[in-house]
C-alpha cells in the first residue's frame, strides 16, 4: 500500500509508489523477468481479456516499473504513468497516441533540438504538420490555431533559452478549441512545477535528467491525468514498445527519493551562479528564470517554486570565446545532458540543438555565442572558481 497520501512532497519522494512485497523489503525488488507465469490456462486468458489484473509480460507492465511509474504519477498529481526507454521515446508515444494524418500541432520554438527535428522531419512524413511559435507570446499561439490543431506542446522553461510559457493560459486557450496541452516538465521536475494542476493534460519527462539525477540511465515517462487516457496510451505503448526496463526503473525510483533536496540545492547554486555571471565583464546576457532581469521572471515566480538548475549565457566574444571557456573550465565537465548531481557545460548551437535548421535555431535565440550550464550540487564556491578559470580566456 502506498503510504504517502496527503503527505508533503518531500515525504512523497521517499514513499510514493512502494507497495508490499514478499519478505517485506523497504525498497521494491528488481523483478528482472521478461514474463510472468499464469496459474492455469483460464487465468492467462482472463488476464489477456482484461477481466483480472495481473502481470503478463514486461513490455506490458512489471512491478518494479509500475512502482516507479506510480511514484512519478503521484508527484505530478496524475492518474497513472508509462515509463519509456528515453525522453524521446516518451515524446514519440505522445504524438503517436494523439495525432493522425492531417492533424496539426503547435510546438514551442524553444524545445530540445531532437524534439523539433522529430516534428519537422519525421512526424511531417505522416502528414502531421507543426507550426513552431514562441509560446511565451500568447497572441502568437492564439493566431496559430487551426480547426485541425490537436496538440500544443512546449517545455517551460524551454531548452536552452529558458523562455517561460504560461501553462494555465495556454491550457484554457487550447481546451476551448478542443486541443490537448502536453508539457515537457524535464527542467523543473514536479518539485518546482506541476503542469497538470495548472491545467495541462499530459506531462512528459526525460527522466535521464533531474528525476533520476545521477547521469547513469537514459529513460523517459508520460504522465496521464485520467485512467481512460492511460489505458488508451498503454495500448499504444504495448504496440510500439520502447518501454523502460526494470533495472533502470529501480534506479530512477531510487533517485526520486532525494529529488526534493537535490532540486533545492540545484536552485540555490544556480541562482548564485546566475548572479555571478550577470556581473561578469565578459558576459553579454544571462538567461535564468529567477533573475529579475529575465523577461518572464514574474510568470516564473507565479508558476514555479524555483528557477531550476539550468542557466544559459551569451558571451560577448561569440563562438571563439565559448570554445575557450569550454576548453578551460575546471570542476565543470564538457558534456551534454543535464540534471545530474555533477555540473556540466555545453554549446547548444554545435551540440544539443545542432540537428535543428539554422533558421529555427536563430528564431529560438540559440546564437553561436550561447553556452548552457547544468548546475550540479557541488559547493558553489568551487563551481564559481571553476567557471572563472574558463572565463579568464574568453
Ligand atoms: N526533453 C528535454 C527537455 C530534454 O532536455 C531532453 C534531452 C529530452 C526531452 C530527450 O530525452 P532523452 O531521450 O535524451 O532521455 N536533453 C538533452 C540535452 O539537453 N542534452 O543532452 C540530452
Amino acid at each position: 500500500m502506498d503510504t504517502s497520501d496527503g503527505m508533503k512532497i518531500g515525504t512523497k519522494c521517499v514513499h510514493s509508489g512502494i507497495k508490499e512485497y514478499e519478505f517485506g523489503p523497504v525498497v521494491p525488488p528488481i523483478y528482472q523477468t521478461s514474463t510472468f507465469k499464469f496459474k492455469d490456462a483460464d487465468h492467462g486468458a482472463r488476464l489477456f481479456r482484461g477481466e483480472e489484473f495481473g502481470y503478463i509480460y514486461t513490455r506490458m507492465g512489471n512491478p518494479t516499473i509500475e512502482a516507479m511509474e506510480d511514484a512519478v504519477a503521484e508527484l505530478e498529481q496524475g492518474a497513472k504513468a508509462i515509463g519509456c526507454a528515453s525522453g524521446m521515446a516518451a515524446v514519440n508515444l505522445v504524438f503517436l497516441a494523439l495525432t493522425s494524418q492531417g492533424d496539426h500541432v503547435i510546438c514551442s520554438n524553444t524545445v530540445y533540438g531532437p524534439t523539433t527535428s522529430y516534428l519537422s522531419q519525421l512526424l511531417s512524413r505522416f502528414r502531421v504538420e507543426t507550426t513552431f511559435v514562441d509560446t511565451s507570446n500568447l497572441d502568437e499561439v492564439e493566431s496559430s490555431f487551426r480547426s485541425n490543431t490537436k496538440v500544443v506542446f512546449f517545455e517551460t522553461p524551454g531548452n536552452p533559452t529558458l523562455s517561460v510559457t504560461d501553462i494555465q493560459k495556454i491550457s484554457e486557450m487550447a481546451h476551448s478549441r478542443g486541443a490537448k496541452v502536453v508539457v515537457d516538465n524535464t527542467f523543473m521536475s514536479p518539485i518546482l512545477q506541476q503542469p497538470l494542476v495548472l491545467g495541462a493534460d499530459i506531462v512528459v519527462h526525460s527522466m535521464t535528467k533531474f528525476l533520476n539525477g545521477h547521469a547513469d540511465v537514459v529513460t523517459g515517462i508520460v504522465v496521464l491525468k485520467t485512467l481512460e487516457e492511460y489505458q488508451q496510451f498503454r495500448k499504444i505503448s504495448n504496440l510500439v514498445g520502447g518501454v523502460i526496463d526494470p533495472f533502470n526503473a529501480f534506479l530512477v525510483h531510487r533517485g526520486i527519493k532525494t529529488l526534493e533536496i537535490r532540486m533545492q540545492k540545484h536552485c540555490e547554486n544556480a541562482l548564485a551562479i546566475a548572479k555571478y555571471l550577470e556581473r561578469h565583464p565578459k558576459v553579454e546576457r544571462v538567461w535564468y528564470p529567477f533573475l529579475p532581469s529575465h523577461p518572464h521572471n514574474e510568470l516564473s515566480k507565479k508558476q514555479t517554486k524555483g528557477g531550476g538548475g539550468i542557466i544559459s549565457f551569451e558571451l560577448k566574444g561569440g563562438l571563439e570565446s565559448c570554445k575557450m571557456v569550454m576548453n578551460n573550465v575546471r570542476v565543470w565537465q564538457l558534456a551534454v545532458s543535464l540534471g545530474g548531481v555533477e555540473s556540466l557545460i555545453q554549446h547548444p548551437a554545435s551540440m544539443t540543438h545542432s540537428s535543428m535548421s539554422k533558421e529555427l535555431r536563430l528564431q529560438a535565440g540559440i546564437t553561436d555565442g550561447l553556452v548552457r550550464l547544468s548546475v550540479g550540487i557541488e559547493d558553489v564556491d568551487d563551481l564559481i572558481w571553476g567557471l572563472e578559470q574558463g572565463l579568464k580566456f574568453a
